[in-house]
This record gives structure tokens, sequence and C-alpha cells, in this order.
């Protein structure tokens, strides 16, 4: 038995918290006192555990109760459903799962399920349905994130590893006491640091920024929206135009070079293929010079101010800060490369406060000091499939089985998939260009998905099975990017016959005669005093001792201290280039790469370069569609959850999301604040609320995602979406042959006026439900 708790704490992506009940029931979560900058978005979920989006009991989309998988994927989405018992969703799910493998293999399942689900170690819903797949004969998995996939493939090419990327950043201590000069490409919005994949202790940007202020450092935040970063004095506003950051970094190189600015000996002692870069850099090799004025044609930005800017960075202590979002684009691997190469010539990388570092409030905790502990999760098994694809390529496997593509270096064959299972992640919030993603969910024979609200991902299902959330089981939480780890205890019974996924898996894997495989014999309970137990021998083994579990139980949360030693990202390779070689072919920093040159790429050549995105505010489209979407993350929500909370729909003007756009492009357009207004391009539309806001760049607009796609008619080719989702109008087009990652942030649009009707928003309802059939099994 667990011990009764003497706080209840839970633990989530935005932070950690005690729980306060009234009258028996979870009534407020209240930030542990240790957090300084606590996140408002927990309350979201206890106002969701019984809102009327839902699951409550297992459903089969009607037709496919009717006729299993010969009912077709073509109406998938716009049927209704039927409920029916647990124990008939687990067998029909085990009996599909058993056809699939047996008719067409392993291989014809895919599980990439991505997403964020949960915090939490054991019901952390991507571990459970790996292991789950694994047990059952294996998967068609997914590498890489929506995150910086393109990232993720680039800067091992060019330092070997992932450093300064998702791990070993030059801590913010460091950077607070040594950065004169912090440039942020994409700034540092305080929103996105509300949250940690895995959960959070103490929210530590905006001390961090405070402290880096008041020890006089300078910050320039680069980004077409100025109030990405909140600080006291505010930074120094350069206003770019989206996705080309490149440009502006290679006249600032330019720069560097013409005025000698730059550092010599770093180049030739840590890097190769300076010389092939700056053949480009100089126009030797295309005739056009990257100097500053030709940047800033191109990036919107004043040849002085890039000039300036330069010469700043050359003489002060300065740290190359760049959000994920940059890389989420066309050719996304290039600002990537090119803000290392700029860093290199710089010549600041591995000292205390220079260099560079990836992503620093894209999440909060790039930048804490943590001690290195890898703390345990559920055992995931082997997988005894080996295909996979780049996850953000779904769309293109299912519409193309057998289809050629290439992937960094390899040319891969995409498989012929005919079930898809998800737990854990939103493909209708994730994915771009839902209406393709549309075409292409028709084609797998059955779909089987755990959720806990009735989203469009659960809409879009053959088999629903409900789970509970976080706040109706028991875990433990802990995080590579912190330094803690507590429990989160069970505050509230499920809704309706929710279980979580684990019993969901290990009442299909019974089913299957393969219980004891999945479970290894453990309940709950167990699994948890289990992982703890591995927690403990490995925080002992890096010098940190943890109480024994029931005493951890009762008390919840263990904060670890922040370790003594924190060096600068690369140092040891600054010190001795030699004896601390890098991974890459040279050992040194690639400025040009002769394993990227050998590929042939054309959209990602040997060095980094300017390469115009497929459409921008620079190219022809800009005639039929003159504004460029920047589809950034919500500030009221992680991604699409919570979105049905109360939290989230206080900040929506008539039920849709909010647009914001420049008051020039408004005054153009006819727009008023908070009319409703139609956003279009080739690929889809959709309806959205108006702000004008001179925190924007003129030409650029900002809608943020996770507002639940709503169709005007889910039957439709291309149904006017009526709730304010982006992703119907981005483009599913991998950023490279090489990273054939996603490039949400490249998307042009146009705006209008709504003056039509106003459709009620029918998201946040469960979709219709239909008594069952007698004719039918
Ligand atoms: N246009 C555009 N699109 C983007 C981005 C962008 O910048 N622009 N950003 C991209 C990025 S970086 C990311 S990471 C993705 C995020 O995409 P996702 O991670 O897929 O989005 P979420 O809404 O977090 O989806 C999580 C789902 O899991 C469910 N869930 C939560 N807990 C559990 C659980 O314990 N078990 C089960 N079975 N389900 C659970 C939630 O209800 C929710 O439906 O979006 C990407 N999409
Ligand atoms: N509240 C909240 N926080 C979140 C999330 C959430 O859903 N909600 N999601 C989390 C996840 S999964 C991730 S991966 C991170 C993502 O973190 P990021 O990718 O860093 O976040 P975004 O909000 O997409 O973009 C940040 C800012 O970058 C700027 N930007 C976009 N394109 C360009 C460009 O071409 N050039 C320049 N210079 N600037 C540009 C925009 O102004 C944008 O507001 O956020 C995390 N944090
Ligand atoms: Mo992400």
């Amino acid at each position: 038995m667990l011990p009764e708790p003497d706080h209840h704490t839970v633990v989530t992506h935005w932070g950690s918290y005690r729980a306060r009940f009234a009258d028996g029931r979870v009534a407020g979560l209240v930030p542990i006192e240790e957090d300084p900058d606590p996140s408002p978005l927990a309350n979201a979920m206890i106002d969701a555990l019984d809102n009327p989006s839902r699951i409550l009991r297992p459903a089969v989309r009607k037709s496919f109760l009717e006729k299993g998988h010969a009912a077709g994927g073509k109406d998938r989405g716009a049927e209704p459903f039927v409920e029916v018992s647990w124990d008939e969703a687990l067998k029909l799910a085990a009996a599909e799962l058993d056809r699939v493998r047996t008719q067409h293999g392993n291989g014809a399942i895919y599980g990439g399920s991505y997403g964020w689900g949960s915090a939490g170690r054991f019901h952390h819903a991507q571990s459970q349905i790996h292991r789950f797949l694994n047990c059952i004969g294996g998967y068609v998995r997914s590498v890489q994130n929506y995150s910086y996939a393109a990232a993720d493939t680039i800067v091992p090419h060019v330092i070997g590893d992932k450093r300064g990327l998702v791990s070993q950043h030059t801590s913010w201590n460091v950077v607070a006491k040594h950065s004169e000069l912090i440039v942020m490409f994409g700034g540092l919005p305080r929103k996105n640091a509300q949250v940690s994949s895995g959960g959070i202790s103490r929210h530590i940007l905006q001390e961090s920024l405070a402290r880096a202020q008041r020890n006089g450092a300078e910050l320039v935040s680069i980004s077409p929206i100025r109030d990405d970063t909140v600080s006291d004095p505010q930074p120094y506003w350069l206003a770019i135009r989206p996705n080309t950051d490149v440009a502006m970094m290679l006249g600032i190189a330019y720069t560097l070079m013409a005025e000698g600015l730059h550092d010599r000996t770093f180049l030739e002692r840590y890097t190769t293929g300076f010389e092939r870069f700056l053949a480009y850099l100089l126009g030797e090799t295309d005739g056009v010079a990257k100097d500053a004025d030709w940047a800033a044609a191109i990036a919107g930005i004043p040849a002085a101010e890039i000039r300036n800017l330069a010469r700043r960075m050359a003489a002060k202590r300065t740290i190359l800060m760049m959000a994920w979002s940059l890389q989420r684009a066309d050719h996304g691997e290039q600002p990537y490369w090119m803000a290392i190469t700029l860093a290199a010539m710089l010549g600041q990388i591995g000292l205390p406060g220079g260099g560079f570092g990836f992503g620093y409030a894209s999440v909060n905790g790039v930048g804490h000091a943590t001690p290195e502990i890898s703390w345990p999760s559920l055992p995931q098994g082997d997988n005894a499939v080996s295909d996979f694809i780049p996850v953000a390529r779904i769309a293109d496997m299912l519409l193309e089985p057998g289809g050629a593509y290439d992937f960094n270096g390899e040319r891969r064959t995409y498989p012929d998939i005919r079930l898809v299972y998800w737990a854990g992640g939103n493909p209708f919030h994730h994915h771009q260009d839902l209406n393709r993603l549309r075409r292409a969910w028709q084609r797998p024979q059955t779909v089987i998905v755990h959720d806990s609200w009735w989203n469009a991902l659960a809409r879009h299902a053959d088999i629903v099975f409900p789970v509970t959330t976080a706040l109706e089981r028991n875990d433990i939480a802990a995080s590579s990017r912190d330094r803690f780890i507590a429990a989160s205890h069970r505050l509230a019974d499920p809704a309706g016959e929710a279980r979580d996924d684990f019993s969901v898996f290990s009442g299909i894997t019974e089913h299957l005669g393969l219980a004891h495989r999945f479970t290894d014999g453990r309940d709950e309970e167990s699994w948890l005093r289990y992982l703890f137990t591995l927690a403990r021998q490995r925080a002992a083994a890096a010098g940190h001792a943890l109480p024994d579990f029931d005493t951890f139980w009762k008390s919840g949360f263990c904060l670890l201290p922040e370790p003594d030693h924190q060096p600068p990202l690369l140092d040891t390779f600054r010190q001795d280039p030699e004896a601390n070689r890098l991974g890459t072919p040279s050992g040194r920093i690639e400025i040009f790469s002769s394993t990227i040159n050998r590929f042939g790429y054309d959209d990602c050549p040997g060095h980094p370069a300017w390469l115009e995105p497929f459409e921008w505010l620079g190219s022809a489209q800009v005639q039929d569609f003159p504004l460029h979407l920047m589809s950034n993350q919500p500030v009221s929500r992680l991604h699409s959850q919570y979105d049905s909370a109360s939290h989230s729909r206080s900040m929506k003007i008539k039920g849709r999301e909010v647009i914001r756009l420049n008051p020039q492009d408004a005054k153009a357009r006819g727009i008023s604040d908070r009319d409703i207004v139609r956003v279009f391009n080739d690929r889809g539309s959709c309806l959205a609320a108006a702000i004008l806001s001179d925190q924007i760049r003129p030409g650029v607009v900002q809608l943020s995602t996770g507002a639940w796609y709503d169709p005007t008619d889910p039957a439709a080719e291309m149904p006017l979406e009526k709730h304010g989702n982006p992703n119907v109008l981005t483009c599913d087009k991998g950023t490279s042959r090489l990273a054939q990652g996603p490039s949400a942030q490249t998307c042009l649009v146009e705006i209008e006026p709504y003056r039509g009707e106003l459709p009620p928003v029918t998201a946040f309802q469960p979709p219709l439900f239909e008594a069952r059939q007698h004719n039918s099994q």
C-alpha cells in the first residue's frame, strides 16, 4: 500500500504544485514555494477533469463497429460513434492488431505516436505504447521531434553531437555573470519557458534575465515579434523578416571579415573549411558578396544596424542564443549551422558567457545547472522492426507507401502502413497542412487512439480508449533538464470509465496471451517502487542521497542542489582541441562538411548558405498571400492540451483564437480590433479574431497553435476551419533532404474581414453517439 501523503503534490510539464482540497474534492493547485515564477496553466487541469469534452467510455466508429476494417477510412472523422464495454473494445483492438501483424507483418503497424502526453516516468504514454508494441512484435517508429528536427540532424554534423542543443548549455548562472551582449534570435519568450517536458522545479528564465541585466548585459532581440522577450529594460528590437536570419548573419559575418574583426586564430585551431565558406561569403563562388547591404535587402533590417551589431559582437563577450523556432522552417538547418559559424568567427566558443546556445527560452530548463543523473523510465524493450520515418513525414508515408525519399545521406522507402496506434500526442494539433493529413488519414485500415478528451485525433479514430489524466493516477516525476524528483499523487477518481494507458495495454496483451510480458507482473505501485529504487541508486552514484520510498512518497518533493562546477559549452575542446576532439570527421567544428557535401543535396550544400524558403516575404507568392504567418507556441495552454478548459477559452474572442497583426496591415484590409477574420491561402482557411498590435512587424501575423481543429463540414475536402487552427494553412514539406523536419514557420497567408454568419465553435462538444444497431455483432 502507498502511504498517505503529508502534502498532495502534482508534477506537470508546467510546474510542480501542492493540491488544495474543498469538500473532499481537489479545488486548487498551489505552486511549490521554491518556484519564483510559477505558471497559471495548472488550474486548467481541474476544470477539464469533467468538462463535456471528456471521453467517458470506450467508443468505436459506427461503421467500423458494423463492418470492421472493411468500412474503409473515407468517413473517419465525419461519423458518429457507438459506446461499447471495456471488454468489447479491448477484444476488438486485440483482434485488429493480431489480424494486421498476421496478414501484413508488424512492419504495417505505425506506432510513432509523437507527442508530449503528460509528465511522469511511469504513466508516460510514449514509453507505454512503445513497450506494448514491442511486446507484440514491433512497429514502425519515428525519429526526431517536431521541436528541433532540423537542428537534431545538422548540429551533430557540425560539432559532432548535440551539445548546446539538448544538453551542456552554458548555464544561465555563467551567462548572467559573464555575458556582455546577449543576441537573441527569436527572442526569449517567457510564455514558452512556462513548460518543460517531464516537469519543472523552478521557472528560471525571468530571474536569470534580470540577473544578466543587473550585471550590465545588453540584450538584442532579433524577431518579427517584439514582446517575445519580457525584460526591464526592454531589449533592443530588430524586427527581422521571418526566415531571413541566415542572410542577416551572413551580413554580420561579412562585416567582421571586411573590418578584420574575425578571430583568425580560433578559426585555424578549432574549425575546418572556413575558406570554402569564405569564398561563398565574399561572392567568389556565385558573384554575390553577402555584405550588410545585401543582407539588409533580404532581412528588412537597415545595413547600418547590421554593421553596428557586428562591431558590438566582436567588441564584447557575446553569446548567440537561437530559439528552436528558427529551424522549424524551410531550410531550417541553415540558421543553426550559420549561428555556429558566426560564433566561431567571433572566437568566443568555450569561454564563459561567449559562444552559442540553442533554445534558452524554448522550454524552461535549458541553461539550468543540473546534476548528471540519468533518471529511470519504464523500460521499452526491443523493437523487432527496424523501419522508421522522420517524424514529420507521416502524411507522406501514408499517402505514398513504397515511395522513396532522402534522409541524412540515406535513400529510404516508406512502409505500407495498415494500422496506426496513437497514445500521448495529437497529430491533428501538431502536423502541418491538416487538409492533407485528413486525406492521408483515410488510408490506414485501422486507427486506435487513447486520449482523455474528444479532440480531433479521437474523432478521427476507429477505436477510442478513454484514459486518465495526470491528476487521476500516481506517478514519479523527474527531468534531465531539472534537478528534482517528486511524487505526483492521485488527486481525483477517474472520470467516467477512464483507465490509465498501462491498464489499456495490459488488457489488450491479456487478450493476446502476452500480459505477463507487458506488465512484468507489476502493478502501478510496484512499478513506482521499482523505478524509485533505480532512481535512488543512480542519484547515490552521483553523490545525492534520496530518502526511502515511503518517506519520499509522504513528503512529495526533493530538490537537489545545483552542481558547483558549471563549465561553459565546449570548454574542454577549447582548452585542448587535440585531447578533446569533437565527434565530427575532422574532430573540429565543421564550417564546411565534406560528409554533407558528398550527399549532393541542392537544399543543403556543404556549408551554411542563404537558400530562399519555398515562400517568404521576398517571394512571388506575396502577390496573392502577402502576410507571413508565425504559428508560434500558445501562451494559454500546452499545444492543444487544455484548450477546452476555461483558462485557454477566456483568451478567445467570440470563441475564436486570436490572430495578432500590425495596425498598418489591418487598416489596409478594413480590419478593426476584435473583428472576426478569415485567414487563407491555397492550402486552407480558418476563422480567427483580430487583435491589432504594434508588437508585430508589418507584413507578419501571429496565430498561435493549439485551437482544437474544428471544420465547418468534416466530410468536405477543404472545409473552412472555424476556430483558428493555423495548421490548416501551414505547408507539409520537409526542411530539406538532409533533415526532413517540419517547416511550419514558412507560411504565407492573406486575411480578410469575415462578413458571413458566424458558425458556432463545436470542437469542445463530444461527437454524435448512436445506439448500437441490432444487426451488429
Ligand atoms: N504550426 C505549427 N505546428 C506545430 C508547431 C509550431 O511551432 N507551429 N510546433 C510543433 C511542436 S514543437 C510540437 S512539440 C508539437 C506538439 O504536438 P503534441 O505533443 O502532439 O501536442 P499536444 O497537444 O501536447 O498533444 C498531446 C496529446 O496527448 C494527450 N495526453 C496527455 N496525457 C496523456 C496520457 O497520459 N495518455 C494519453 N494516451 N494521452 C495523453 C492530450 O490530451 C493531447 O491530446 O506541435 C508541433 N506543431
Ligand atoms: N506556453 C507554452 N510554452 C511552450 C509550448 C506550448 O505549447 N505552450 N510548447 C513547447 C514546445 S513543444 C516547444 S518545442 C517550444 C518551442 O519553442 P520555440 O520554437 O522557440 O517557440 P515559438 O513560440 O515557436 O517561437 C518563438 C519565437 O520565435 C520567433 N521566430 C519565429 N520565426 C522566426 C524567424 O524566422 N526568425 C526570427 N528571428 N525569429 C523567429 C517568433 O517571434 C516566435 O514568437 O516551446 C515550448 N513552450
Ligand atoms: Mo516541441
